[in-house]
């Protein structure tokens, strides 16, 4: 058996009986299904297969040809999903897609982020070069054909060594030449998969400032364009390769984790070849249409992390059940007493049912999530687009921080054997640390969420939710059972408007005294987080009553499980989790500046 331990009942149990987008989205049940079968059986087996001999035999710099060598067993996997064309599965019909709903993309997704998340990530040229040919100028849309057609890779290049979270800080430069193309000069750093020797070309899309006669320069992420930079020069029509262009990976990063997925320096220009690159569209909007990618990015980096946590817990669980130590607690004076398996501790049920609940509360999330991107594509409401846009940071900054903190308690409960290499949860831990730092660490995903999503957007997405929330809370669906734990999420909706209250609160207080701001600054990693217990919290009770009412039917013993499962992890999410918002809502309140104010040496 590989590593990789799969939910695909799970992905089943939330597309088709929670959200019901076989009803909402006219997709086909059992093609739907066919999807999630096939590439399971691919993600367990080829796709796994590689994913700790690349981490211990980790891609190879060569300064001397400024290039990547990855391992064999690597690119057998990546070989095998490309030949399986799952990278149709997020491109437009118009583009060669599968057109099934985004919903069902992100639980297939789901299946190759947890089974080795590095090959889809090389996987991103046909999905860039979509958004190449969103953008483009027909020559250009061309060239994304070419792309999808040959097979190319794709990177995307913000990142420079005094430009991180920052990215207006950003000193790259393209000049304008007269044939029309730009020269670029800088030096890029961090740039996932700048080169790997799985496909003949790689396309760049780099954020630079533009030089040109009549074009102003502007401060900031608004002064940045964004360019089409390809390792090889090609033709136009056919895509035929041609010079080596001048964008060099000048040095592959020694990493923690994640170590197959090449994190390389970029340098264009200074090695003796010009580094030309081609403007994006017309237009000098490079910042917005990257955040095109990016998005995208967030939502898989979100994804990643929680397949990783549900495979981490699914270990987890298995080694539970088969490991037998000490007597039961009732019998612990008893030396004569049985040894049982762990799974008879409370503190390991505890740790293992809390390990479930951001499993699959979080999945759910990023699956409602796929829900609002469903309605997106039939319709582009802005308030829809304006909820998915609310919900981003919270998949993607809550599912990574909590699939940390819980990987952490799956490696806890196989004691010292989850320390060693025999088991794949370290590596796990390793490898998913990187989603709460790149694509916007979570202090950034923070103020984006409280800034840009809530007060910008005057609060109309987080009421939108909110009234969700509270129309479940009405309704008779519940027909009084989990009459407690209702109330718990209701408490918690209430202590999550009140907190936004207070913080906003502060926000308008900055307008006499800015120093208020710090007081925001201070708890918006803590808003968010709360925000994402409120949604699991909600979303696992949504669950449960599903669950109830197929309980009250027939169901074969393993759907009886399941549901009882299902019943069993919302009240304990609802009952140990929710009343802790309210102590957060009691430290917001009490915020002061004296944080902010003690002298650094005190530090
Ligand atoms: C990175 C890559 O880390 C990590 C690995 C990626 C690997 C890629 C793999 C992808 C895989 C794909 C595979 C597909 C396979 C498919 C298979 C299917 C089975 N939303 O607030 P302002 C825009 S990359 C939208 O003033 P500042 C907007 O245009 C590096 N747009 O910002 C706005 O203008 P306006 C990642 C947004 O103060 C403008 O920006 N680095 C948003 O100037 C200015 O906004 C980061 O993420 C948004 N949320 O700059 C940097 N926000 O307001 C993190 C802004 O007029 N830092 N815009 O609309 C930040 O995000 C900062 O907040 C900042 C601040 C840079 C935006
Ligand atoms: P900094 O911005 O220096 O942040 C350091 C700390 O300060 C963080 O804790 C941060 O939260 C905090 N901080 C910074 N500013 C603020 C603020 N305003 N408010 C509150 N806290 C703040 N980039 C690309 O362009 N393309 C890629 O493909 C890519 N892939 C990557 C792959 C890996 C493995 C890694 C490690 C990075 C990658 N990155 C990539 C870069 C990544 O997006 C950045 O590392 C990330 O945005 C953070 O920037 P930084 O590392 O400079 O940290």
């Amino acid at each position: 058996m590989g590593h990789y331990k799969s939910n695909v009942r799970d992905l089943e149990f939330n597309l088709f009986e929670l959200f019901s987008v076989q009803d909402a989205t006219g997709v086909d049940r059992d093609t739907a299904k066919d999807i999630l079968t096939e590439l399971n059986a691919l993600a367990t087996g080829p796709l796994a297969e590689s994913f700790a001999d690349a981490d211990r035999n980790p891609p190879v710099y060569d300064p001397k040809t400024f290039s990547a060598t990855l391992p064999q067993s690597f690119k057998d996997s990546y070989k095998a999903l490309w030949d399986g064309e799952w990278y149709r599965l997020s491109l437009p019909e118009a583009l060669g897609g599968f057109g099934v709903p985004p919903s069902v993309q992100w639980a297939a997704s789901e299946l190759i982020l947890g089974a080795n998340p590095a090959l889809y990530m090389y996987m991103a040229g046909p999905n860039f070069a979509s958004i190449v040919h969103a953008n483009g100028t027909d020559e250009q849309k061309r060239w994304a054909e070419i792309m999808i057609d040959k097979g190319w890779g794709a990177t995307m290049v913000l990142t420079e060594p005094d430009a991180g979270s920052d990215v207006g800080a950003g000193r790259t430069k393209a000049v304008l030449q007269e044939d029309g193309s730009w020269h670029l000069d800088g030096v890029k750093r961090f740039i996932t998969s700048g080169d790997q020797d799985m496909t003949e070309n790689i396309m760049h899309l780099v954020l630079a400032r533009p030089e040109a006669p009549g074009v102003d320069p502007r401060p900031g992420t608004k002064g940045l364009s964004l360019f089409l930079v390809p390792k090889f020069h090609f033709d136009s029509e056919t895509g035929a390769l041609g010079e080596r262009n001048g964008a060099f990976v000048t040095n592959v990063e020694h990493k923690m984790g994640l170590k197959v997925s090449t994190t390389t320096e970029l340098t264009f220009g200074a090695h003796g070849v010009p580094a030309k690159g081609w403007l994006l569209g017309d237009v000098h909007d490079g910042i917005a249409q990257m955040f095109q990618v990016i998005e995208y990015a967030r939502m898989m980096v979100g994804t990643k992390a929680i397949a990783t946590l549900s495979t981490g817990y699914l270990n987890a669980l298995e080694y539970a059940k088969e490991r037998v130590q000490g007597a039961d607690l009732t019998r612990q004076t008893d030396k004569t007493a049985p040894r049982v398996t762990i799974t008879h501790h409370p503190d390991v049920r505890r740790s293992l049912m809390l390990q479930k609940a951001y499993a699959e509360g979080l999945r759910s999330l990023y699956l409602y999530t796929g829900t609002v991107q469903d309605r997106i594509r039939e319709s582009a409401d802005p308030k829809d687009e304006a909820i998915n846009d609310l919900l981003l940071p919270i998949v993607k900054g809550v599912g990574s921080e909590r699939a940390s903190e819980q990987l952490i308690q799956s490696l806890q409960t196989l004691g010292g054997s989850g320390f060693l290499q025999d088991y794949p949860i370290e590596q796990y831990i390793r490898d998913a640390k990187i989603d709460s730092l790149y694509e916007g660490t979570t202090a950034i995903q923070s103020l984006d969420f409280l800034f840009r999503k809530i007060v910008r957007n005057n609060g109309a997405a987080l009421m939108a939710v909110a009234g969700e929330i509270g129309r479940f809370l009405e309704n008779e669906t519940g027909n009084g059972r989990l009459k407690e734990e209702r109330a718990h999420l209701a408490t918690a909706l209430a202590d999550v408007q009140a907190m936004l209250g207070t913080l906003t609160g502060y926000l308008f207080a900055s307008q006499q005294e800015v120093t208020e701001l710090y007081k925001v600054g201070q708890h918006s990693v803590r808003f968010l987080m709360a925000v994402g217990d409120l949604l699991v919290g909600w979303l696992l009770l949504r669950g449960a009553d599903v669950a109830q009412t197929a309980l009250a039917g027939e169901v074969s013993a393993k759907d009886k499980a399941f549901y009882e499962g299902k019943v069993g992890v919302a009240r304990f999410f609802a009952r140990e989790v929710l009343p802790r918002l309210s102590a957060d809502k009691a430290i917001v309140a009490a915020a002061d500046n004296a944080l902010m104010e003690l002298d650094e040496a005190a530090f």
